[in-house]
């Protein structure tokens, strides 16, 4: 950009963490016995409503959306048609393999780096090759579904939770909106050849074992959130303690174990992909497996050196190097600064990233008999894949990069991101570990005193 700085793989990071969104969202549906979410479509009527129960500081309450409203224009924002044109544009880009820039050249996206094309593309960014020809679907979709209840301005009503990142997912039809958008990402991941077996193989490593240390299980617990920074005061008045409780999801400590051989003869750097997907659909009937990793929820990722012969390993719940910590309070915030310019060291390094999703929110909630997963363990080729020295020491860059570069060679989701026609190729794979688990919740509610 203008800035001459570019974010790697900014348009494949748009899919990947919408497609996690998307994922786990139907997870957490059918744990609580549900459907998995429709996708959007523009000549449909929106069946669920939504009313956000919440307001601006300064701007009135978020507008609400009654059932079933049919999709209308947007004055000065888009036309209803004009959004399927765009959405036919791209699905033909997809289907020739290439997205056509402004200047008519050919972008050959049949190929790993295909991606991250689309997503500059679809959300878009100001990195898409073509918006004069692509549009903005997702950013227009939003504005569009966000605009419903007032699409002429008639009301002037201010705009919807939809257009703002903070409450976007408030309302249940980002979900919907969500999951168009992933499907279309999917029909061009599912148009590139799958991995053969000799792609897959880490030569000489095998995965032995996999197992779970403590039971999967989530609960429920109050949350104390600090509301000092909700509500207007004056210098001349001393702060009071606001706040109020809030239950969130939250799971118990455990451990995956792993065993693996190096039969190399000599110390290998390897990367595990840990990955989980729903055993059965909201039918109850199994996933196949090409359907169950796209279902799959991305658990963790590290890299680890590999010492000759066996080797046995375990990786806590609380490292996973997708999730990040809780971000403090604003009060907390204050309050560390404050000591920082005293001197102190403000101890916010570990909230440095603000990717990935909480690690609280490492499991979806599972039920009382307990939702069964298929828990798979890819173990690949840690010196082909590191894009960075260092990986099996430091996790971080895995949410913000390093000097400008994410850490993984391979594609978000690999080897999980192309299609599978014979799951074969994976169960037979040594380097690939696969064990059945089951995540429960038994009600447990932990309240503050
Ligand atoms: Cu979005």
């Amino acid at each position: 950009d203008k800035y001459s700085h570019h974010l790697h793989r900014k348009g494949e990071n748009f899919f990947w963490v919408h497609h996690q969104l998307t994922v786990r969202f139907d997870a957490e549906r059918l744990s609580n016995y549900l459907d998995p979410v429709d996708e959007l479509h523009w000549e449909k009527p929106i069946v669920q409503g939504f009313a956000p129960h919440t307001t601006y500081k300064y701007g009135g309450q978020f507008p609400s959306r009654p059932d079933n409203v049919n999709f209308e224009d947007v004055d000065g924002v888009a036309r209803i048609r004009d959004l399927l044109i765009v959405e036919s544009r791209i699905r033909d880009a997809i289907a020739h393999g290439y997205i056509v820039d402004r200047a008519g050249n050919h972008i050959d996206i049949m190929n790993e780096r295909g991606i991250d094309v689309l997503g500059d593309v679809i959300e878009s960014s100001v990195y898409s090759p073509n918006v004069q020809y692509y549009g903005a679907l997702h950013n227009t979709a939003h504005i569009v579904l966000g605009r419903q209840s007032d699409p002429h301005g008639k009301y002037d009503l201010p705009p919807g939770v939809l257009e703002h990142f903070e409450t976007a997912t408030r309302d249940p039809s980002f979900f919907r909106l969500h999951k168009y958008m992933d499907n279309i990402f999917k029909e061009h991941k599912d148009s590139l050849p799958p991995y053969t077996v000799e792609e897959l193989t880490f030569a000489g490593v095998s995965v032995d074992k996999v197992a779970i240390e403590g039971e999967l299980e989530t609960y429920f617990e109050d949350f104390e959130y600090n509301l000092i920074n909700a509500v207007d005061d004056t210098e001349q008045i001393a702060d009071v303690e606001i706040s109020t409780y809030v239950p969130r999801l939250n799971h118990k400590d455990f451990k995956i174990k792993i065993d693996v051989s190096n039969n190399k003869g000599q110390e290998v750097l390897a990367t595990v992909r840990i990955f989980a997907w729903p055993h059965l659909d909201n039918n109850g009937i199994e996933f196949t497996f090409d359907e169950g990793r796209w279902n799959a929820i991305e658990l963790d990722k590290f890299w680890v050196k590999l010492p000759a012969g066996t080797h046995h390993f375990e990786r806590k719940s609380s490292e996973s190097a997708v999730t990040v910590p809780d971000v403090p309070s604003f009060a907390t915030l204050f309050e560390k600064t404050k000591e920082a310019l005293g001197g102190a060291d403000s101890g916010l390094t570990d909230f440095e990233s603000a990717t990935g999703i909480p690690n609280r929110f490492l499991l979806p909630k599972g039920n009382e008999q307990g939702l069964e997963f298929d828990l798979v363990v890819a173990v690949t080729d840690g010196a082909a894949d590191a894009a960075v020295d260092g990986l099996h020491e430091n996790t971080e860059f895995n949410h913000y990069g390093s000097h400008g570069k994410y850490p993984d060679n391979r594609p978000h989701g690999y080897p999980l991101d192309r299609k599978v026609p014979d799951e074969r190729v994976f169960e037979d794979l040594p380097n690939f570990g696969h064990i059945q688990v089951k995540v429960f919740n038994h009600g447990e509610y932990i309240q503050h005193d």
